[in-house]
């Protein structure tokens, strides 16, 4: 009698193993991405595809080229397809209440990474992952206020219009730069996030504004990259006569402080495959998750560029 209810606790614990070790193995994920826009996006797009390899899931990607309504095919197509949970990595912050409440129809979490969007009901998506980007903007602002001693004039690369890291970027920035009355942003137009954008923008505020310049933000790393050429291009020293800071921090960008062109930069981790298939785990076995998962970031400076840059992962 003893062994044989020993031997049946044994092939029920074994049984319920195999089961939820397949059940996990089985997931699905679709993965609504933006585009390839910057090395960050890169970053993270390979990110969540190497972990999700790593845990034996399926993913089905779609690039969306920049375009909302190519996200939300990708993401009605996910529903179709019936997949466990969706990754949305929203390129603006508005216009998804729809699509959402079709997801949520067909009782699929969405997880959002890297940037947010504004919905009355948040119940619309299972939680956020992403940075604090009107913390990054405070952080960016600090820095060039103290590097300028709290006077000159600021030329603004913001990122593509309407997406929360632009408009969060710019936000924390401007609190900052709006404690310094001497402090001014004479200039701030959309890079697009791309380098030969952030290029051209700045070569337009060259032309309007020259050596009146005396810092550029960007909001990412590209575009102070694209930044740098033109200051070089119209034959200013980039770092020097214009101090630079952005966000990102890229490889790119600690080549850049290598090469003295950069002054700093604000981390803003792209590695997110981890912590939004954590979320997803959470979310299929019907746990909770707090709204926002935060990154956490900090400030990288060219002074330190060299013994740094060799640990970089992305
Ligand atoms: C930030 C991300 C931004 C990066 C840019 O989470 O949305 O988009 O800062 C990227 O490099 O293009």
């Amino acid at each position: 009698m003893f062994r044989t209810s020993l031997i049946y606790k044994l092939f029920i614990v074994s049984f319920f193993y195999i089961f939820t070790s397949f059940s996990a193995f089985a997931l699905t994920v679709g993965f609504a991405q933006i585009g390839a826009e910057s090395s960050w996006r890169t970053a993270e797009t390979e990110s969540i595809k190497a972990e999700a390899k790593k845990r034996g899931y399926t993913l089905k990607f779609s690039d969306a080229q920049q375009k909302q309504e190519n996200q939300i095919k990708a993401i009605r197509s996910f529903i179709a397809q019936g997949v466990d949970a969706i990754i949305l990595a929203p390129v603006v912050e508005t216009g998804w209440e729809r699509v959402l409440r079709e997801a949520k129809r067909a009782n699929i979490p969405v997880i959002l990474v890297d940037r947010g969007i504004s919905v009355d009901d948040d119940s619309l998506y299972f939680t956020k992952v992403a940075s604090d980007f009107i913390f990054e903007g405070r952080l960016a602002g600090s820095w060039l206020a103290q590097s300028l001693h709290g006077q000159g004039a600021v030329v603004e690369l913001q990122g593509s219009t309407g997406a929360s890291a632009a408009i969060d970027r710019q936000k924390g920035f401007k609190e900052i730069v709006d404690l310094f009355p001497k402090l001014s942003i004479i200039a701030s137009q959309n890079g697009e996030f791309t380098r030969t954008k952030g290029k051209e923008v700045m070569e337009a505020f060259l032309k309007a504004h020259g050596e009146k310049i005396d810092a550029v933000y960007a909001h990412n790393d590209d575009m102070a990259l694209g930044a740098i050429q033109a200051i070089k291009d119209y034959g200013l020293v980039p770092g020097e006569d214009i101090k630079l800071i952005s966000i990102d921090a890229v490889k790119g960008a600690f080549e850049a402080m290598v090469d003295g062109d950069l002054n700093a930069t604000v981390e803003c981790n792209p590695l997110l495959g981890p912590l939004a298939f954590d979320q997803i785990e959470l979310a299929v076995a019907g746990k909770t998750a707090p709204k926002w998962v935060v990154q956490n970031d900090l400030i990288h400076y060219r002074e330190n560029a060299k013994e740094t840059i060799g640990s970089r992962k992305y």
